[in-house]
């Protein structure tokens, strides 16, 4: 495996293969067997519906890409940062780079300076593909601002009209090349961690697990020839890539559309149009789409079959209105980029998927709920959750220290996340032990918002926790203790102060309390569950006008 990486021992490997989990086939060789089996069905779909991609005709832009790239002088294991919309250029570009062994790093469309220079830095990718213009903003700049710190980081492609001497996406594809096969056991490309520590964590995922992961999924959603997905997250996030996501939907023959936002003003016609029978939401655009169909909007939604929600908790009120309104079986998900999925499954009882997170997606997925003594609790009572398993990480990359904290010395990654199991043994989350905030489905370390926050000279400390929101779910609420003498920061202030410190806007506070001091927990720690139940009991306070 990469150097890096952490492999799963050998004798589990073995036990993996032999089971028919691992089964030594590249995602870049499955599209080849799709691309066969479906021929000149139609695999991907753009928001517009202008491009509309048969199998055979992307398996053959993947070769050409591939060849382009490498003669570009990318190559195996060369890591490359890939931040695209959901457009049929990420397939492409993904599934090209996974054919020359070259290692995608998966970046939210959403990242900033902050974010991109550390996975630069981190992942040591020599190379990069934006879009010139998403939503308003210039990817192209900022790639040029990256480049000027980190000149590592030698070609920029860019989906679109390139500038500052990049190179035109367009302009890559060249005659196919014979290329080595990379190892299905070594890493396809690497996923990020929802912010536990200060930045994202490198998830290392491998050929092997990820198709598994891909095809254990799609069997449990029955989707086949007929399914049409649609990726309404942005698909460098794990739920909509490959749970069973596009990928998923590929390896079924189905068809993949992309939506450019969650919006229900742009999905719904999407969903009328393309007849989309699958999709998966966050528990915030279920909000969205739920009022959006209780006002009324006239498109026919009748094509959709399945809803997924994952990411974050989906309270039982709302669920059980998703059904009623959006005429769709719901399915909840929990799930993480580590890898564990646990999922509600299509026969189950209508109060286990309205009350539980399911139970997980592979046979060989172990599971410990543990207290804080690393002993596993009874059924039923709340603990923290480990896991291992066959498309579950052994650890991050490049991250010795934080690994030792985050698995356990027999392999099982810690969650981070309370959960209780009911005695059928499905997952309930119940909180979590981590440090993040889950504004919306978006992950957001608390511990990376106060050190930003405590370089602004009013700011003598900081700590950054969840406050109660009725769409988003939370939403990030910084208590700070001004510097000596220094006027109390106010929001706007320091939102503008993260901003110009190229942090990701999902990340800025949504609401500043200033204080003398911080509660402090009997080992002197700063205890942010009495400043969470503060500023919850303000909100509450205040009433929902105000809230
Ligand atoms: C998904 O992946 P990540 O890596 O962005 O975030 C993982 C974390 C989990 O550890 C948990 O804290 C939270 O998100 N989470 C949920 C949840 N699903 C995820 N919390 C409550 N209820 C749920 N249903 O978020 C992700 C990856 C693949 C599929 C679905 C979600």
């Amino acid at each position: 495996m990469l150097d890096g990486c952490v492999p799963w021992p050998d004798e589990v490997s073995a036990r993996y293969r032999e089971a028919g989990y691992w089964r030594g086939e590249t995602l870049g060789r499955l599209l080849r067997r799709w691309a066969q089996a479906y021929g000149d069905r139609t695999a991907l779909v753009d928001a517009e519906g202008t491009r509309r991609i048969g199998y055979r005709e992307l398996d053959l832009w993947c070769d050409r890409l591939a060849a382009g790239f490498a003669a570009r002088g990318l190559g195996p294991g060369d890591r490359v940062l890939v931040q695209l919309p959901n457009t049929p250029d990420f397939v492409a570009v993904c599934f090209a780079l996974f054919r020359l062994g070259a290692l995608p790093v998966f970046c939210l469309p959403a990242y900033r300076d902050n974010e991109l220079r550390h996975l630069v830095e981190l992942s040591g990718a020599t190379a990069c593909v934006v879009p010139d213009t998403h939503n308003g903003f210039d990817h192209r700049d900022l790639v040029r601002t990256v480049r000027g710190h980190l000149p590592a980081l030698r070609q920029v492609f860019v989906a679109g009209e390139p500038a500052h001497g990049f190179t035109a996406l367009a302009d890559v594809p060249a005659d196919p090349v014979a290329l080595p096969e990379p190892d299905a056991s070594d890493v396809a490309f690497f996923l990020l961690s929802g912010g536990t520590t200060a930045l994202p964590k490198l998830i290392p995922r491998t050929h092997d697990d990820y198709a598994y992961q891909t095809r254990i999924t799609a069997k449990i959603c029955g989707l086949d020839e007929n399914t049409v997905y649609l990726a309404v997250l942005p698909v460098e996030f794990n739920f909509p890539w490959g749970c069973p996501g596009v990928i998923g939907t590929l390896a079924a023959g189905g068809r993949a559309v992309f939506a450019r936002t969650p919006e229900p003003l742009h999905c719904f016609p999407l969903i009328e149009r393309e007849r989309v029978t699958f999709s998966s939401a966050i528990p915030t655009v279920v909000h969205l789409w739920l009022a959006a169909a209780e006002e009324g909007h006239g498109h026919d939604l009748s094509s959709l079959d399945v809803l997924q929600v994952g990411s974050a908790k989906l309270h039982p009120e709302v669920a059980e209105r998703i059904g009623p309104t959006l005429g769709v079986r719901l399915q909840q998900v929990f799930g993480m980029a580590e890898g564990l999925l646990t999922f509600t499954r299509y026969d189950d009882d209508p109060e286990t998927v309205l009350t539980t997170q399911g139970r997980p997606v592979s046979p060989a997925d172990e599971i410990r709920v543990v207290g804080p003594d690393d002993r596993e609790v009874a059924v039923g009572e709340t603990g923290e959750l480990l896991t291992r398993g066959p498309y579950t990480l052994r650890g991050y990359y490049r991250a010795p220290e934080h690994n030792a904290r985050a698995f356990t010395a027999d392999g099982f990654y810690r969650s981070g996340d309370l959960v209780r199991l009911t005695p059928a043994g499905e997952i309930v989350v119940e909180g979590r032990v981590k440090d993040v905030v889950v504004r919306g489905g978006d992950k957001v370390s608390a511990t990376e918002v106060e050190g930003h926050l405590t370089a602004h000279p009013d700011v003598q400390q900081a700590a950054v926790v969840p406050m109660p929101d009725p769409v988003l779910g939370e939403k990030i609420c910084a208590y700070v203790i001004p510097a000596p003498g220094r006027p109390a920061p106010r929001l706007p202030v320091l939102r503008a102060h993260l901003r110009s410190r190229g942090l990701a806007a999902y990340k800025l506070p949504d609401r500043v309390e200033a204080v003398g001091s911080f509660p402090l927990t009997g080992l002197n720690k700063v205890d942010k569950k009495a400043l969470a139940a503060r500023v919850a009991e303000r909100l509450a306070g205040a009433g929902p006008e105000r809230g």
